[in-house]
């Protein structure tokens, strides 16, 4: 595949490795099938530990625009959205997953799994890069979208020449990032407002706290 960012503005970004420069990123569409991604879905609504936080902005308390759980490995702490947290158990649908992403690349192990619940168009996540120093250096992030597809953006840390990159993340998809793709690029989920509202989604990125938070 090209590097040229317009490749992905559509909607069908095929499998494979996704040729952006100083990232590594690959994307799997139909990582899991139509049925199964619904009833994954489904269970997540309700064995996650759902609940909506507050972040401090600029003196200011605003309510997070989407609701969170995080599970995973007893003393896999982490902060996030201006809290620090001990992780949530697995449960049997995160750790079907887990095992699924674990048949697909061997090389890799997760020890947690932040979950992100897009009740509709109006829930959202700002530029981020995921680089928290948990992570460590050159984190591997799994991203697995569940019910409706939303869009993921892309822009590059430091070469401001370079175009936002679109990709519309398929319900069952799984999204790759590793390398220095967190180093340099950002991403974001935009609000969706209007006729083509989405409903709700579920994104799961499991990763690894290599440097967990002292409890
Ligand atoms: O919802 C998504 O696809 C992205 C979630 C994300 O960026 C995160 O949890 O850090
Ligand atoms: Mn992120």
């Amino acid at each position: 595949m090209s590097a040229t960012p317009e490749l992905f503005s559509c909607g069908d970004t095929p499998a494979g490795k996704i040729d952006l420069p100083d990232a590594k990123m690959e994307y799997i569409p139909s990582f899991f099938d139509v049925d199964r991604q619904q009833s994954l879905y489904e269970k997540l609504t309700s064995e996650l530990e759902w609940s909506q936080g507050q972040i401090k902005l600029y003196g200011k308390e605003h309510v997070i625009p989407r609701l969170e759980a995080w599970h995973g490995d007893p003393g896999a702490r982490y902060g996030y959205s201006g809290t620090e947290l001990e992780p949530c158990p697995w449960t049997p649908a995160l750790e079907e997953i887990r095992q699924q992403l674990i048949r697909h690349r061997s090389d890799l192990t997760f020890n947690s799994v932040l979950g992100n619940w897009y009740r509709d168009g109006e829930d959202a996540m700002g530029w981020h890069s995921d680089d928290e120093k948990e992570l460590g250096p050159q984190p591997c992030i799994a991203s697995i979208s569940l019910g409706c597809g939303r869009d993921i953006r892309f822009r590059h840390r430091f070469q401001k020449d370079l175009s936002t990159v679109k990709i519309h993340l398929e319900p069952g998809s799984l999204l790759l990032m590793e390398g220095t793709t967190q180093e340099n690029w950002q991403h974001e989920i935009p609000r969706r407002r209007g006729r083509n509202a989405p409903g709700g989604r579920i994104n799961l990125t499991f990763r690894t706290i290599r440097f967990p938070r002292s409890g």
